[in-house]
């Protein structure tokens, strides 16, 4: 199935200002400064200085008392890393949901080894362990990637039996899930990009309770340096530097307010549009638990022209994981089972404007924009 397109909202002309998709709020430069200020001070800018440790050690009180956390450039590289760390044979198949961002695949790839992708549960938009095991035991499979949709929290007691039965390690792709994951008894990565609800620009980090991977994991970000100049490891250069971790601690220090305006614009949104019964949004989302992209479920095969008519109405939409990733030319010669949940999702589900600060004029332009798109269903 092509991928569906999305006109650049720019490019079509419209009467009121355009509603972006999603329109990223990081700190003010007044919330930064006084960790700028520290910087200069210390005239410590990259390589572990106070403010990465700080930083690491703030994300790990969000999780069990033990947690290590290993900051890194994005997520994609966390991913990467540490299925490197997992020293795992080369060319191995990891089971992924092919219902994921792009970024899964290409960490599967970049670690040397080689993406299987498999379908979700229609309901979760997440691979079900149970439906899993069988086909790892049958491909012989040496890693399992779980994601969390969107940030959604998958059954995380199910996955850790899952590796206790099948002896296969898991590592949780929740790149959108800083709001919902506290727990890293089996590791987990998180996303620190613009576009998430913490967000330092680009940035990521691995929480594992595996001290070994967590140093290993650190250890592949430094040139494979540890306590001399020779290189212990295959590695490479993957650290934040403390002009991110500065973004990242005055980040910490807004959350609370940040996730209060996150469920404040969620709540306002799903109370405007209980006007569409066709729209439905995850379970939990924007109540249980926040992110930031709204992805929603509309009539079966509808997304792309409801999206088309959104456009002409001055609206912008995402499809943010495309048509999955088996449907990538940069996968094509990955393996996949059958996809039908997949392939529903990828016709049936939209990004919606978003964002921590959307006014009440936005969301009644787009509650009646989308009631128009809606008109034939
Ligand atoms: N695993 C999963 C499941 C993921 O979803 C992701 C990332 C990853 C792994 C990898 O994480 P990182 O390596 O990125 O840490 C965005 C994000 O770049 C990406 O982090 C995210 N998922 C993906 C789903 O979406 P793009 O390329 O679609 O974003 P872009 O640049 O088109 O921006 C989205 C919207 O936000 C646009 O309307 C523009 C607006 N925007 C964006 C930025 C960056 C702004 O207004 N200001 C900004 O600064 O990937």
């Amino acid at each position: 199935m092509a991928l569906p397109q999305t006109l650049p909202l720019e490019s079509v002309p419209h009467e009121a200002a355009p509603i972006a998709v999603a329109r990223p709020r990081l700190p003010p430069a007044e919330a930064i400064l006084p960790y700028l200020r520290r910087i200069d001070e210390a005239r410590w800018y990259s390589n572990f200085g106070p403010l990465l440790v700080e930083f690491e050690q703030r994300l790990a009180t969000r999780f069990r008392p033990g947690t290590k956390v290993v900051t890194l450039a994005n997520a994609t590289q966390a991913l990467a890393l540490t299925l490197r760390a997992m020293d795992l044979p080369a060319g191995g198949l990891v089971v992924v949901p092919s219902w994921t961002f792009v970024a899964t695949a290409h960490a599967v790839m970049a670690a040397g080894l080689q993406p299987w992708f498999v379908d979700v549960d229609p309901q979760t938009w997440m691979m079900d362990p149970h439906a899993i095991a069988p086909v790892v035991r049958r491909l012989g499979a040496v890693a399992v990637i779980p994601v969390c949709a969107f940030g959604a929290l998958p059954d995380l007691a199910a996955w850790r039996q899952f590796r206790d039965d099948t002896g296969v390690p898991v590592l949780v792709d929740g790149a959108a899930a800083f709001d919902t994951l506290s727990d890293a008894r089996l590791p987990v990565v998180v996303s620190l990009h613009a576009t998430k609800v913490l967000g330092v620009g680009e940035g990521g980090y691995l929480a594992t309770e595996d001290e070994a991977l967590a140093r290993t994991v650190r250890l592949q970000s430094v040139y494979g340096f540890q306590g001399s100049r020779e290189s212990r490891m295959p590695a490479t250069n993957s650290k934040l530097s403390e002009y991110a971790a500065a973004v990242g601690m005055a980040a910490l220090d807004a959350w609370p307010a940040t996730r209060l305006r996150f469920l404040r614009s969620a709540q306002h949104l799903k109370i405007a549009l209980t006007t569409q019964p066709q729209v439905k949004f995850q379970d939990g989302w924007g109540a249980d638990w926040i992110t930031s992209v709204c992805t929603v479920t509309l009539p079966p095969e509808s997304a792309e022209t409801v999206a088309r008519r959104l456009l002409d109405a001055g609206v912008g939409t995402r499809f943010w994981w495309g048509g999955g990733c088996h449907s990538s030319p940069a996968f094509a010669s990955c393996g996949h089972g059958p996809l039908p949940a997949t392939t529903a999702l990828a016709g049936s589900t939209l990004g919606l404007p978003f964002s921590m600060d959307m006014d009440v004029d936005e969301i009644a332009r787009l509650t009646a924009a989308l009631g128009d798109a809606l008109a034939d269903w």
